[in-house]
């Protein structure tokens, strides 16, 4: 049997968010042991500690974008990071940081899967739908813009990583837990026909069936990716987020769709963003990230 190492990438920024903290996310997961519980688990575990990159500036946005510059220079340390755990064969897991850094981290992935022949499939786990673009955006913060990037259609400075003019194409990509969508995001997931599984969807037909939809076509030749944004939770979980919205899913609903995530077996690489400490009660936000992460890497609590 040959063991997956996972490689836990430290990106401590929060160049892209719209409050400070965010940064301190990748110590606050490794002292709630995320390195141990995955040992614990089986799997090889490579701590590569922490990237490097510019501080944050916190200034207000020029031409629709904040801290362009160091959300570029942020990305492209991810990308590099990222893209040499996927050459080394291990699993990378991107410990955020705010979820600017799924562009560089995502466009690697893409990239790999690509040039190894695999459908890739996104599972965006988040309140908001990040699909703003520097024309769209309220706010200017680019954490609210990955997708569109990872789209092809964010600024030229952050789309192309790939080696394609979109990382992804919409059908590969499927939002799970979206609250809080922006009038012009909401036009953008209806022209881009993006598979929405929002919270009225999980309250009407429940997580077991939501994650069945959103897994469906999941085989042997897809390289799966979760995208994990920690304000995917409900705030009563998870208080140690920037940008909390009320009526998410439980911590028995998230296990689920953790779980039967693992029951794919396809799990091929990981970003854990949007914790921050700074907000957080006792670091419980990143001791449920971890009891979530367990079960997303195969902990079952059930006898077969
Ligand atoms: C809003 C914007 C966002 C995360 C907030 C919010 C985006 N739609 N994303 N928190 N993780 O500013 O674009
Ligand atoms: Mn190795
Ligand atoms: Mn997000
Ligand atoms: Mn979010």
């Amino acid at each position: 049997m040959n063991t997956i190492t996972v490689e836990l990438i430290g990106a401590p920024t929060d160049v892209g968010a719209s409050v400070r903290g965010a940064g301190m996310g990748p110590d606050a997961l490794r002292v709630a042991d995320i390195g141990g519980t995955l040992a614990r688990l089986g799997f090889g575990v490579l701590d590569k500690g922490n990237l490097a990159g510019p501080a944050t500036p916190w200034v207000p946005p020029a031409n629709g974008l904040r801290h362009i510059d160091e959300v570029v220079e942020w990305n492209r340390a991810v990308h590099s990071a990222v893209e040499q755990a996927l050459a080394a064969g291990h699993l990378p897991m991107l410990m955020g940081g705010d979820h600017c850094l799924a562009i560089g981290s995502i466009s690697a992935i893409a990239r790999h899967a690509r040039q190894a022949g695999r459908k890739l499939r996104v599972l965006w786990l988040d309140a908001h739908s990040d699909v703003n673009t520097e024309r769209t955006s309220p706010s200017g913060n680019i954490h609210g813009m990955p997708v569109a990037c990872l789209l092809g259609q964010g600024p030229q400075a952050l789309t192309g990583w790939s080696g394609e003019p979109a990382a992804l194409s919409p059908d590969a990509i499927r939002f799970i837990g979206i609250r809080s969508v922006d009038a012009e995001e909401k036009a953008a997931i209806r022209t881009l026909g993006l598979n929405v599984f929002d919270m009225r969807h999980i309250d009407e037909h429940g997580m077991r069936t939501t994650m069945t939809e959103a897994l469906q076509d999941v085989d042997e030749d897809t390289h799966l990716h979760v995208s994990f944004d920690l304000d995917c939770l409900d705030p009563d979980y998870a208080p140690g987020v920037g940008t909390g919205v009320r009526g998410g899913p439980t911590w028995r609903e998230m296990q689920l769709c953790m779980e039967m995530i693992a029951d794919t077996g396809r799990l091929a690489s990981l970003d854990v963003v949007e914790l921050n400490p700074a907000l957080d009660v006792r670091n419980r936000t990143a001791e449920v990230a971890v009891e979530l992460i367990e079960s997303l890497f195969g902990k079952s609590t059930l006898v077969r």
